[in-house]
């Protein structure tokens, strides 16, 4: 691999890759040649002799092969030459003179996507757009960040758990539901795991974790909005309050970002300009109500009829929050049962709030998390007053007629965590594949 040549002795070596720039000079000829590790200059400076063309004495060589002069942007060659160190030699010090090369997988000289292309045409070909040494590293960051998160639920002797994505009733709401034919019926894409990880507290599990996709039908172009997306979920059984939600939830956070610093930290610094910070315990939490407040005071009154926060009041409060903390998470638990899902737990001195705790990040909401009600009667009138068909729940509601813990949890969006991180413009750029209400391809 190429980042192997940097410690590599001088010598023969070989090494394929994509061909990144061509500089052909009368004489001498570079090559840029990449692969997922790094970049290295090829050198042709008279090794590889060709017959002249143009020339009828064909016995007269000339130092430049027509090879490499066609090759094109993105084809994949393997080359064998002879590594040289040399200080003078920009990228790395090092180069190779090429002795052999052979055209692997040849690309078609039309590159679809340039440095300047905009984010639909590099969507269009993405897996041209992920040659990028920057979008490489973007999943090399997010394979870090979900390791060190599942170390601490290992850690903590967690289960993990895949539960399905084809269900009878919806798991969040009405709205954004996706509806499919099933045979001669229908089935909704599950838009949380929520039900199926409330039933693992009910069958025993106690901690467990899921990462897997989740389903929206949200018809928004926000930078923060997908159909699909990445759902990190936990549920833990035997939690005293959301408190205990919210420790378990920094303590990954934490190791996530912890991970992603020393392994990328000097890559991240070089290749997107930002320090990775890791994030100090505990991160303030601020109640929803006395964040408004806050919110209102700095200027901004929150333009909605119910009692939730909008992105410009959690930009504020994020602001805020930096400014007299320094820090970039704020809590915000305590939100108002009006406008809560049924299955949040209220709290017990003051029922019109419930133990749900967002967490915000930058100034975007990452997660939802809260303590759950786990009383059936509880759970089936709070349903009833939020207007869902408790038939439907049926079999939901069964999981809290035999006996189950108390416990809590919250769901976290993969891609908005890392956009935020790498500081980027949209969940697009941190998105394998993006899925939006008008992009379904790749
Ligand atoms: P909620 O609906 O708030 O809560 O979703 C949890 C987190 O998932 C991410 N998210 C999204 N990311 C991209 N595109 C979307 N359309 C989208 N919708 C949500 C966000 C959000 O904070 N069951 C609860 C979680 C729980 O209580 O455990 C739930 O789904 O980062």
């Amino acid at each position: 691999m190429v980042k192997d040549l940097f410690a590599h002795e001088d010598g023969p070596v070989r090494v394929s890759g994509w061909v990144e720039k061509v500089r052909d000079q009368k004489f001498v000829q570079f090559v840029v040649l990449r692969d997922e590790t790094g970049a290295v200059q090829l050198v042709n400076g008279g090794v590889l002799r060709e017959a002249d063309p143009e020339n009828p004495r064909s016995d007269i060589l000339v130092p430049r092969t027509t090879t490499i002069s066609e090759l094109t942007h993105g084809t994949f060659v393997t080359v064998t030459g002879e590594l040289q160190h040399n200080e003078r030699v920009k990228l790395g010090g090092v180069e190779i003179q090429i002795e052999t090369i052979e055209v692997v997988s040849k690309a078609l000289p039309d590159n679809p996507v340039a440095d300047d292309s905009g984010l639909d045409a590099r969507m269009d070909w993405r897996f041209l757009d992920l040659r990028r040494p920057e979008q490489n590293l973007v999943f090399r960051i997010q394979t870090t960040f979900l390791h060190a998160l599942r170390q601490v639920w290992i850690d903590r002797g967690f289960i993990e758990i895949h539960t399905p994505k084809l269900m009878a009733s919806a798991s969040e709401s009405r709205a954004e539901l996706f509806e499919v034919e099933y045979f001669e019926g229908k089935a909704f894409l599950a838009q949380s795991p929520q039900f199926f990880k409330q039933m693992a507290q009910a069958a025993g599990f106690g901690g467990i974790f899921e990462v897997g996709p989740a389903f929206r039908a949200d018809p928004s172009f926000t930078s923060r909005h997908a159909t699909e997306f990445t759902s990190i979920d936990t549920e833990l059984s035997w939690v005293e309050s959301h408190e205990d939600v919210m420790q378990l939830h920094e303590e990954l956070m934490v190791a996530g970002f912890a991970a992603v610093k020393e392994r990328h930290g000097e890559e991240i610094q070089k290749l997107f300009g930002i320090e990775v910070e890791v994030p100090a315990r505990p991160f303030p939490r601020i109640p929803l109500a006395e964040a408004k407040e806050i919110v209102k005071e700095r200027g901004y009154e929150v333009p909605r009829a119910d009692a939730d926060m909008d992105p410009e009041g959690e930009r504020q409060i994020a602001a805020y929050v930096k400014e007299k903390y320094g820090h970039d998470f704020v809590f915000l638990p305590d939100y108002a049962a009006s406008i809560r899902p049924f299955y949040h737990m209220l709290n017990e001195d003051d029922p019109s709030l419930t133990k749900r705790n967002d967490l915000i990040y930058r100034g975007t909401e990452i997660s939802t998390g809260a303590q759950r009600e786990h009383r059936v009667d509880v759970l089936e009138a709070q349903a009833t007053a939020k207007g869902m068909d408790l038939a439907e729940l049926g079999f939901y509601l069964d999981f809290f007629r035999y006996g189950v813990p108390p416990h809590g949890g919250f769901g976290m969006g993969l891609a908005r965590v890392l956009m935020l991180m790498l500081q980027q413009s949209s969940i697009r750029e941190v998105t394998y594949l993006f899925r939006g209400p008008t992009r379904l391809l790749p």
